[in-house]
């Protein structure tokens, strides 16, 4: 039996790539918000994290990385296929979203999806120490807290959801959606991004359930579980730093320089996602072209679009359709060598993609629907020099709190052309003004700030690895 923790955190996916080193499998850290908030706790309390390591077939053995132990879980290739694929990102993500994409509903995915979670949460109940605390991570394992529960009613037990939840007349759509509730309500706190999809929980406990709440307590068989709104963040000064550094600036440069000194450079980042907002984007940035309010080669705008879940039927239509858009826009407004829109469906070191931010005047971030938006964060962290313009969508959590920013409707096409023509437009010193505000915000509320915010919550108490704020 492998060495027991005070403290688990149980994830779809390791936080660890792995990489052939002459002919030898090694694994190394993959850098990810979430690992970087939770590494000093996991650290200080030798704590194990469960998840994925990639590919199918056998897990490979539990091993120690960085202080952490890890513990994987297999997915066998047709697992992949129905809990993976199917009932997270076929079912849950999109009605999790507004429903913008149809929901696809399959028994066998649900039964996919019940038997992967009970591995998880055996493996959480194999690892924990008695009295242990588990923080259980997003939509791919809402069933785990009450499996966990079940087994070991000793454990503290957490959930954190990073995507919207939906209003109670979506989520009744889902064909098991009592037990995707009564799972959830195994935890003792049930984390949010936003104060909204808090209360679509706690309201629909009651509408389902039948169940008793008080503010955003639920009592669940003379237990209480907690609701909250935790909104996360980004490693705002490490992001500052890598802004700040001089290879950076000189790529941010470069990349000006590559795309022909433009006056105005456009950017979107984002995975190649339904919910992103891509297209709509794209068509704002095409109508101004076609209205004459925007020119080539003076502005150009630069679309980054992650490679994501491609087996996935709507993700496969929609690269079609982006592409087309892209192909359609530089066609009519691109000449030789100067392309409208440079369209770049890579994957991006941290150093590239804050260059990138360096080199943009303007960031669009419009997702019709988004459960925080962290690319919008790291735009605003990156901009020392107080310049740069975010447009932001009112559907992305990140709207809550970015509020300087020019936010729009993304649903009205006029709506979206309008913020970004007054993006392009703004004086100075006005962008500056509103860049140093949201800086502000987020240099206190940071990733850091938000697992300690979580995890005292839950009772868990500040160690010396989670130190307050004002304590450095
Ligand atoms: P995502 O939907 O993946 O996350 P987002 O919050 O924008 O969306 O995070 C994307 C991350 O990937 C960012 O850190 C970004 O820098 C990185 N990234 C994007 N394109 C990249 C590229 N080409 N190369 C390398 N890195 C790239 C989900 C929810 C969000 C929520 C997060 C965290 O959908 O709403 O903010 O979880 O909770």
């Amino acid at each position: 039996m492998a060495e027991r923790s005070s403290f688990v955190v149980v994830a779809n996916r390791l936080p660890v790539d792995e990489v052939m080193v002459d002919g030898e499998r090694q694994w190394r850290p993959s850098p990810g918000g979430l690992v970087t908030a939770l590494h000093p706790v996991l650290a200080q309390q030798r704590g194990t994290w469960i998840g994925w390591a990639g590919g199918d077939g056998e897990a490979p053995e539990p091993f120690e990385l960085e202080g952490i132990k890890i513990h994987p879980v297999p997915l066998s290739a047709e697992e992949l296929e129905r809990y993976y694929e199917g009932q997270s990102n076929a079912t849950i993500w999109p009605l999790y979203h507004d429903a913008v994409e149809t929901p696809v509903y399959k028994r066998r995915w649900r039964e996919a999806y019940r038997l992967v979670n009970q591995r998880f949460a055996q493996a959480a109940a194999d690892v924990a120490e008695q009295g242990a605390t588990v923080w259980v991570q997003d939509y791919q394992l809402q069933l785990v807290p009450a499996m966990l529960r079940e087994m070991r009613p000793d454990l503290r037990i957490g959930f954190f959801l990073h995507i919207p939840f939906p209003p109670i007349e979506l989520f009744m759509q889902m064909p098991f959606r009592a037990e995707i509730l009564r799972g959830l309500l195994g935890a003792d706190l049930v984390g949010f991004q936003q104060r909204l999809a808090a209360q679509n929980f706690v309201r629909l406990a009651r509408h389902l359930l039948g169940l008793r709440y008080e503010g955003q307590s639920i009592q669940v068989d003379g237990r209480k579980v907690k609701a909250g709104a935790f909104p996360i963040s980004i490693d705002t000064a490490d992001m500052e730093r890598m802004a700040a550094d001089p290879a950076v600036q000189a790529r941010a440069k470069q990349i000006r320089a590559e795309l022909g000194d433009p006056e105005t450079v456009i950017l979107g980042v984002d995975r190649l996602d339904y919910t992103k907002g891509i297209e709509l984007r794209l068509k704002a940035f095409r109508e101004l072209l076609a209205d004459g309010k925007l020119k080539v080669p003076e502005a150009v705008m630069v679309q980054v679009a992650t490679p994501s879940r491609e087996r996935v039927e709507h993700y496969q239509t929609l690269r079609v359709k982006v592409e087309r858009e892209v192909g359609r826009i530089n066609g009519e407004f691109g000449r030789v060598g100067m392309p409208a829109v440079h369209y770049l469906h890579q994957s991006y070191s941290k150093q590239e993609l804050a260059a990138l931010y360096v080199a943009a005047d303007v960031m669009m971030v419009t997702p019709l629907r988004d459960g925080m938006n962290l690319v919008a964060k790291e735009y605003v962290a990156c901009r020392a020099n107080g310049g740069g313009a975010l447009v932001l969508s009112e559907f992305a959590g990140a709207a809550t709190e970015l509020r300087q920013a020019f936010l729009c409707n993304p649903h009205d096409p006029d709506g979206v052309k309008d913020a970004l023509l007054r993006a392009v437009g703004a004086e100075p010193a006005e962008l500056k003004r509103r860049m140093r505000v949201m800086q502000r915000h987020l240099r206190t509320h940071d990733v850091a700030e938000w697992a300690r915010t979580f995890l005292n919550e839950l009772g868990v108490p500040d160690t010396d690895a989670t130190p307050a704020p004002d304590e450095g």
